[in-house]
């Protein structure tokens, strides 16, 4: 190859080296490959040389034209992919469609919290929270749960000190709520509770409570059982039967326990109710006197009840859910399908 050739060839290389951007990249084939670049003026002189070289001397040109070509041709792809940083114009392509972000959506516990916090709306129910960390104060006796109660015992309350512990009931929030407001009270309490259960497909150590509570005057069991069956209804279905159970709670007297007709079955007799057609959901009573009590109520001038369920149970229910672990498991394919 002729000398000239050669500092042409040793130029380019330097250069393609140290080109950045497609837009070096660009320059560098104008100034070597354009139609008034170095490998054209080249060209042009084909016709001086004399004849007998001038076939070698076109072909060395056009070897050097193709290598130039391969070249630029690969650092462009390799810039294009952007394993060299690239300008913001570069980057910008306006007629690509648009990248779909992937969407979440609220943990099935979440949703069902904020379905029953609108069922009980309807009804004028407030909403109130409490800390997780309690005192057995509020936990025990203020709710009238008598000191040698089994509920008391560390097998079924995790205990952090003394008198301090891990909520195993929302009543707390209610307690507070009462010992700092006066009748008429309308609120629902839904939160964490804890209980030190062997964790299997229907117990958790750690799992979701919703409790309610209205105190004013005149307030009657038939109160209590209309706003549960407005809740049923929201909640399950215009379809679903509601059916009443005596029971035995400290903290309300009377008490009784609350079926509906199983969602599963619609009430004919399958295995999530024991072929029986009814499913236990929630508890409920009128609130104990000794309850109004504890927070300075009188207890011949207001009447209250209250009712208390498990936010887990209940979504199982709806949705024929039959594991509680699958709720703390963060599985996408299970969480996305609510
Ligand atoms: C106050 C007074 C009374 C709340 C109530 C129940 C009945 C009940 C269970 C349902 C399933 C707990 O999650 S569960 O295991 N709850 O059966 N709860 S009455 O009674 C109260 C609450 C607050 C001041």
């Amino acid at each position: 190859m002729i000398k000239e050739l050669e500092e042409v060839k040793k130029d380019f290389l330097n250069e393609i080296n140290s080109v950045a951007t497609l837009k070096d990249i660009e320059q560098l084939k104008i100034k070597y490959l354009g139609r008034k670049g170095i490998i054209s003026d080249f060209m042009k002189t084909i016709p001086t040389v004399p004849a007998e070289q001038r076939a070698t001397y076109g072909l060395q040109i056009n070897t050097l034209k193709n290598e130039f070509t391969s070249l630029i041709g690969d650092v462009t792809r390799r810039l294009s992919r952007g394993a060299i940083p690239r300008t913001e114009k570069e980057l910008f392509d306006i007629t690509l469609p648009g990248k779909q972000p992937p969407l979440g959506k609220k943990h099935p516990i979440t949703q069902t919290i904020d379905d029953v916090k609108e069922a009980f709306a309807r009804l004028g129910f407030d909403v109130a929270y409490g800390p997780e960390v309690e005192l057995e104060y509020y936990n025990f006796d203020a709710l009238n749960i008598p000191s040698d109660h089994p509920s008391r015992t560390d097998f079924d309350t995790f205990y952090i000190k003394n008198d301090i512990l891990l909520r195993s009931q929302t009543s707390t929030v209610q307690i507070r709520i009462m010992e700092k407001q006066k009748p008429p009270i309308r609120i629902i309490a839904p939160g964490r509770v804890y209980r030190p259960d062997t964790v299997d497909a229907r117990h958790s150590f750690m799992f979701h409570q919703v409790e309610g509570l209205l105190v004013d005057e005149g307030v009657s069991f038939t109160d209590l059982k209309e706003v549960l069956n407005q809740f049923i209804k929201t909640y399950f279905g215009k379809d679903v039967q509601m059916r009443f159970r005596p029971s035995f709670f400290p903290f309300t007297e009377p008490s009784a326990e609350v079926d509906i007709s199983c969602s599963i079955c619609s009430g004919k007799g399958c295995s999530v109710c024991s072929y029986s057609g009814w499913v236990e959901i929630l508890g409920a009573g009128m609130v104990d006197p000794h309850v109004f009590k504890a927070v300075h109520y009188d207890a011949e001038k207001y009447t209250g009840f209250a009712f208390g369920m498990g936010i887990e149970r209940i979504t199982m229910l709806k949705y024929g859910i039959d594991d509680i672990r699958l709720f703390y498991e963060n599985d996408i394919r299970f969480l996305s399908q609510f």
